[in-house]
């Protein structure tokens, strides 16, 4: 562990951009890092030698941890000084004629809404924050459930209801089943955040879409159906749709359903048959009614139909970038 910190140190001392931060940490502490390996294997070693390791472990941890945010705070603070030519004059800060802009998330979601109204779906809003029975136990995943670990979760602190920024909009089916009885067709939009390092294709907070179909007799060949038609309204009327076997504890059969757009497979999202055991949760019977469900990245539509290459430019202030939508 000394070594490491020392090999830590020199990197640290010679970052100069927040991006190279962005990498040490992700060397580091990252899921793949010598620290999570140490971390994961405590699991199986006797108690004494778990303590003393884990100590070692976790002080390090903490100190790495400590340092990348002092100098990414005092990196981020020179480059904007560098940034910043104070002898200059100053200049209108926006020189456009006053006219506004879709911004391209809004513009995939509002086309989103429309298709799904047209299908007769009803858009549903619904809490950022949620509770743990919401989010995980009502869909299956009891506090034990290693499905729970895909979700890097932030948590509140000094609530001791165990609430939470919600990691998916799936935490709203059980949540809208108890106060709407079925037959419905929902579809439930909003963020959703996951404590998740920032890269080409993830953010730590996004847009999710998730329908919810549930009547008498619903099947997989009715999840299949209006997928297909809601892709290619969306995304064109060839698009070759693809359908992967997965797993979400809370549908069965599961599935990973990705669209075949400018030559490349691409995943859109998750999808399947809603399980009887959520159905119960949300008070539904299910020896008398059936249902599907589907959740998807709004980000993710936004950058497979307009080739945007990564996901962080829809959230950067460059308008010159973003009016091209
Ligand atoms: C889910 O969140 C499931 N709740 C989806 C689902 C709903 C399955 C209903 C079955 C039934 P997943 O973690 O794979 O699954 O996320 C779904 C989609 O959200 C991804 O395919 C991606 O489009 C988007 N997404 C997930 N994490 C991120 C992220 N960090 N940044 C941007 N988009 C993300």
């Amino acid at each position: 562990m000394d070594d490491i910190l020392k090999q830590f140190n020199i990197e640290i001392a010679n970052a100069s951009s927040t991006e190279q931060i962005d990498a040490i940490r992700v060397k580091y502490l990252g899921k793949k890092s010598y620290i999570a390996m140490q971390l994961s294997s405590l699991a199986d070693l006797s108690g004494s030698d778990r303590a003393k390791l884990g100590m070692i472990v976790n002080k390090a941890k903490a100190e790495i941890s400590n340092l990348i945010n002092d100098r990414k705070d005092s990196i981020s603070s020179s480059q904007i000084f560098d940034m910043i030519d104070i002898s200059k004059p100053g200049t209108a800060l926006y020189q456009r004629p006053l006219l506004g802009h879709m911004h391209p998330s809004n513009i995939v979601l509002r086309e989103t809404y429309q298709i799904f109204t047209e299908l007769g779906f009803a858009i549903v809003d619904s809490p950022e924050i949620e509770d743990d029975w919401h989010n995980f136990e009502s869909l299956n995943m009891p506090e034990v459930h290693p499905a729970r670990e895909t979700h890097d979760t932030f948590y509140i602190k000094d609530t001791d209801k165990k609430l939470l920024p919600r990691t998916h909009t799936s935490a709203m089916q059980v949540r809208f089943m108890n106060s709407n009885k079925p037959p419905f067709k929902v579809l439930l939009s909003g963020k959703a955040f996951r404590n998740e390092n920032e890269d080409a294709t993830h953010s730590w907070s996004f847009g999710q879409i998730e329908g919810i179909v549930v009547a008498k007799g619903i099947s997989v060949t009715d999840l299949k159906g209006t997928l297909a038609q809601i892709i290619r309204k969306q995304l064109g009327e060839n698009t070759q749709i693809r359908y992967r076997p997965s797993f979400f504890p809370y549908t069965e059969p599961s599935m990973e359903v990705d669209a075949k757009f400018n030559g490349k497979w691409l995943e859109l999202g998750g999808a399947g048959m809603i399980h009887p055991k959520v159905l119960q949760n949300g008070g539904i019977d299910p020896e008398e009614y059936s249902g599907f469900a589907f959740g998807w990245g709004v980000e993710r539509i936004a950058v497979i139909k307009y080739g945007i290459n990564d996901l962080r430019q829809l959230w950067r202030p460059k308008l010159s970038y973003l009016e091209q939508f």
